[in-house]
């Protein structure tokens, strides 16, 4: 299977095509039939999930979705400093509050941060980023300068692999009191926390993604931009399977 590295195809003009555009509906159907590549069906979590992850794994997957985390307000800035449509930045700047915060809301990033407390990673360690493998570094660098290059459409087209985010919380809040009891609960703060953010933004994301890719030729860039995103979140998880649970992180013969 020849995955075509959409990346390109986000810079390029959309590639002509005479097939008729998808309707609104066919083109939201096509954009949720992706779920079958969502980071949920990666061998990782699918350990994580059936509470077969030792504790070194959970927290060296905590540490790094942490420079993911902080990545989202960066990425998410991006796409506000492209946008010259005040209508859309006071509705798409919530997403930077929803993780830096406000006065009287600590926002997501700090609930990572007690994530990490509440599997014994100390606030300094996620903040260092000492853990953050390469390929996860690469993976998320990718995400951030994906957003400040390309439209603000394009950008906010990319964040729609949450539409298929709030199983993989819910399936954490489920299964992982029981898989892993010895993660205290105030940890699992962001997660609920998502469960209504996600679905929120993932609204506000779709909406703009159908208004604004028409033509079959826009609709297909639009696929391979969330097939980019997709890949991101697939990314960060190889890395960490090489480290954690294969125990082979970079250099680990040399
Ligand atoms: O916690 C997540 C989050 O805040 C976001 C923002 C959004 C984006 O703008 O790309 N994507 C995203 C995601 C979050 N959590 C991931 C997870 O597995 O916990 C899923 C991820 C996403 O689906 O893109």
């Amino acid at each position: 299977m020849t995955l075509v590295t959409p990346i390109q195809l986000a810079y390029e003009p959309s590639v002509e095509t005479a097939e008729p555009a998808w309707s609104r509906e066919e083109f939201e159907a096509r954009l949720r039939s992706m779920e079958s590549r969502y980071h949920i069906h990666h061998e990782f979590h699918l350990l994580m999930n059936d509470g077969k992850l030792d504790r070194a794994a959970i927290r060296g997957w905590v540490a790094n979705r942490f420079y993911y985390q902080v990545a989202i307000p960066v990425k998410d800035a991006a796409v506000l400093s492209n946008c010259p449509h005040r209508e859309i930045r006071r509705h798409w700047v919530q997403r930077i509050i929803d993780h830096d915060g406000t006065t009287g809301e600590e926002g997501g990033i700090e609930a990572w941060l007690q994530l990490g407390e509440a599997v014994g990673l100390p606030r300094a360690e996620l903040l260092s980023h000492q853990h953050v493998l390469p390929g996860v570094r690469f993976a998320v660098d990718a995400y951030i300068n994906f957003a400040r290059r390309s439209s603000w459409q394009e950008a906010a087209c990319s964040s729609l692999t949450e539409m298929f985010a709030p199983t993989i919380h819910q399936r954490r809040l489920d299964r992982w009191p029981e898989f892993y009891p010895w993660i205290e609960p105030e940890g699992y703060i962001y997660f609920r926390k998502r469960l209504s953010e996600a679905r929120r933004d993932v609204v506000h994301g779709l909406q703009i993604t159908l208004d604004t890719f028409t033509t079959r030729a826009e609709q297909n860039h639009a696929v391979g931009i969330l097939q980019f995103k997709l890949d991101v979140l697939w990314t960060m998880l190889d890395a960490m399977w090489m480290a954690y649970v294969e125990n082979k992180p970079p250099y680990h013969n040399v």
